[in-house]
């Protein structure tokens, strides 16, 4: 069922990425559009993708988000909500992040997964995920949502690929077996000042079971996670504003760390 009609998409889509390219701020789109339903929010976001892809982007994976208790209470929300990654979110370990071309950052520490078979719902769960994993590390997601103030509702932040602008993976890559991912610990320190703290648990109990739900996401909608695909977890704790000048390392016991800038 779709309630938006496929011109309202597309000149959604067109402005929600606009917004993203210029780095400038909107009212959430359901203000507008308060008929709107999942269908429509999703093909909004399918959409965003599609243009990315005609201007040679190339997807690199997936986005869990509002995984965790922490995040769900920060934006105000109960369910989690998926996007895509493409290769232009990507920057370098220990890089450089401009501020210059974002809204209003922050940052989440998350566990990234990258896939050597292919995952599809339905029915996907830990225990498939974990055996189609290649290997886990450390991330930072740069979320940077284009509504006003970060005030949003699910349909419009799932409109908006859920926030997705930046990421950095890092640290040290260990397959899925050499580490309890409910039981890690992770430390995001700002500037050399410890800010957040979690462990693995706090995203779903694992954070396989936001990679399986992608999964099953996925396959109602006749689609799949392809083998090397790169799936960011989702935020263990609340996300932390940043702005030009600040560090960012986020520590993963027993996987390293992995660093950025904000200029
Ligand atoms: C939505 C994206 C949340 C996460 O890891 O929970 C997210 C938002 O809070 O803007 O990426
Ligand atoms: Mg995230």
């Amino acid at each position: 069922m779709m309630k938006l009609d496929p011109a309202t998409i597309a000149r959604l889509a067109e402005h929600l990425e606009n917004c993203e390219l210029q780095g400038r701020d909107t009212p959430k789109i359901t203000d507008d559009h308060p008929e709107m339903d999942w269908d429509d929010a999703y093909a909004i976001q399918d959409e965003i993708r599609r243009r990315k892809i005609a201007r040679n982007a190339r997807i690199v994976g997936f986005k869990a988000g509002l995984t965790s208790h922490a995040k769900m209470k920060q934006m105000g929300v109960s369910t989690p909500c998926f996007g895509f990654l493409a290769d232009c979110f990507a920057l370098a370990e220990g890089g450089e992040c401009k501020v210059s071309e974002l809204i209003h950052p922050k940052v989440e520490p998350e566990i990234a997964f990258v896939t050597k078979r292919a995952l599809q719902g339905p029915g996907c769960h830990i225990g498939a995920v974990l055996a189609a994993t290649d290997f886990v590390m450390p991330a930072m997601e740069v979320i940077d949502s284009r509504y006003r103030d970060f005030k949003f509702d699910l349909k419009s932040v799932v409109a908006d690929n859920t926030s997705a602008a930046r990421f950095v993976v890092g640290g040290r890559a260990l397959p899925v077996g050499d580490v309890d991912l409910r039981t890690v610990g992770i430390v995001l320190e700002k500037n050399g000042e410890p800010v957040a703290f979690g462990a693995g648990a706090a995203v779903l109990g694992h954070p396989a079971a936001a990679v399986a739900m992608l999964a099953n996401h996925l396959g109602a909608r006749g689609e799949a996670i392809p083998a090397g695909s790169l799936i960011l977890s989702g935020g263990i704790t609340e996300a932390v504003a940043v702005q030009a000048g600040d560090s960012l390392a986020l520590r993963v016991q027993g996987m390293g760390s992995v660093g950025m800038r904000f200029l």
